[in-house]
């Protein structure tokens, strides 16, 4: 009686849309909202919510006493905390991996998940909040909040330094609620200056965070470039305190600028590469050339590469994946390199590349091959890309019919490559 009475609940909360009251951009509610693109249950937003306004209300009260976002409604009555939201939601669907697939797996996320609550959300909060004005700004506390969130990081990074997610070999509940509560931090303050320190969480977060599950609810997630100032006045009182804390993207960037900033608009530095020697070699006819080239891509596309190539103006590259054992899952690897295209979107008017994706089984290779204007792989590119740091870096020597071949080999993406099958070739120009 008991069991069928169960079983049927269970039915009806599956099939009910769950209501998440909270805004939409709210990486606390987030992790709720991934954990049903991972399940399968179906959660909606709660129509015309207002920060500020619903959660006041005597309706919202009841459900949650102290007033904060997310709340889920369920068939059941009310869950606050975005952890237990996430942990309701995983748990609608039974016999779910991402609570993994024994009782140990099941106590690491868990272990994770507090982990992930006390030393990193709540020391991302104590060093930006004040910066935005919802607490006091006291430097000696800033200080504190900083060691603490890099002691936190630091034995994270030792983690993944030999693991690709938290737990297991697949995404669970602990990398949702990591990744959640690492966002707003990689948003708004862990700047690369930052993050670099901690290269594994970078690879880790950046995996993770460009997951198709991730991205269709946290949208693109782009690094901080600076962290935002303090505020110069005391911090209005709690009863003013302003209501988007959700949003605090939109507030970084209503910061008051200081004064120098707002003076004068400076002229843009003109990009290094543009001050080179001119080279005989136009960057666009040669993409041109590859794009165009439809038949006969060795005679054609290949032989104009080498005819065009100025070794003067430009260098040429080979690139490997340090980290080639973590590439177990095809759409996980392809996404990686799709994400470091994109993020190399601010050196295309001075690069060529192609990037392979070899082998036909897992672990997949990834193996690179980059043009880039000047003699150098130019800096602003190693700076601020922090892909560059993943791969291990070898200047062709085109002295060396070997590697020219390979040159002339990764353009055409010729398959065999270096006896293996290609499972992608991806192109950025
Ligand atoms: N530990 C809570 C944090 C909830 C929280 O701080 N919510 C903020 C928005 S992210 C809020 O509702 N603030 C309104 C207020 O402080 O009145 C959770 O994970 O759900």
């Amino acid at each position: 009686m008991l069991t069928s009475c169960c079983s049927g609940s269970a039915v009806v909360r599956a099939a009910m849309a769950l209501i998440l009251h909270s805004t939409s951009n709210n990486k606390n509610a987030a992790k709720g909202l991934i954990a049903a693109e991972y399940t399968g249950v179906k959660v909606e937003l709660a129509k015309d919510f207002q920060m500020g306004v619903s959660n006041k209300t005597p309706e919202f009260l009841e459900m949650n006493p102290i007033g904060k976002v997310p709340v889920l409604q369920t068939p059941d009555g009310p869950v606050f905390e975005s952890n237990a939201i996430a942990r309701y939601v995983t748990k609608t669907k039974p016999d779910n991996l991402l609570f993994g697939s024994s009782l140990i797996e099941y106590a690491q996320i868990e272990q994770w998940n507090d982990f992930s609550a006390t030393e990193v959300d709540a020391n991302i909060a104590r060093w930006l909040y004040p910066r935005l004005g919802y607490a006091v700004y006291i430097p000696p506390a800033e200080e504190a909040a900083v060691a603490a969130l890099k002691r936190a990081l630091g034995a994270l990074n030792t983690h993944l330094a030999s693991n690709t997610y938290l737990v297991g070999h697949s995404i669970t509940l602990a990398d949702i609620i990591m990744v959640c509560n690492l966002s707003i931090g990689f948003r708004v303050i862990m700047t690369k200056s930052f993050t670099k320190e901690f290269p594994h969480v970078e690879r880790y977060f950046w995996t993770v965070v460009n997951q198709p599950n991730f991205c269709k609810i946290l949208g693109e997630v782009k690094q901080a470039e600076s962290i935002p100032a303090p505020p110069t006045k005391k911090p209005a009182p709690a009863t003013e305190k302003p209501k988007a804390k959700e949003e605090p993207k939109k507030e970084v960037k209503e910061e008051p600028k200081p004064a120098e900033e707002e003076a004068a608009p400076k002229p843009k530095p003109k990009n290094p590469l543009d001050l080179l020697p001119p080279s005989p070699m136009i960057l666009d006819d040669w993409k041109r050339l590859y794009s165009n080239t439809k038949t006969n891509f060795r005679e054609v596309a290949v032989k104009g590469f080498w005819d065009m190539y100025d070794p003067e103006g430009y260098s040429l590259w080979f690139c490997d994946y340090k980290y080639n054992d973590e590439n177990t899952v095809s759409f996980v690897t392809l996404n990686k390199v799709g994400g470091f295209l994109q993020r190399m979107d601010l050196v295309r008017k001075y690069a060529f590349g192609k990037m392979l994706i070899v082998g036909s089984e897992p672990p997949f290779k990834v193996q690179g091959l980059w043009l880039f204007r000047g003699k150098e792989i130019p800096k602003f590119v190693m700076d601020e890309v922090y892909d560059m740091e993943l791969y291990e870096w070898k200047q062709v020597d085109i002295n060396d019919e070997a590697q020219k071949e390979r040159v002339s080999q990764m353009i055409e993406d010729h398959e065999p490559f270096e006896g293996q099958a290609l499972l992608d070739a991806k192109c950025f120009k």
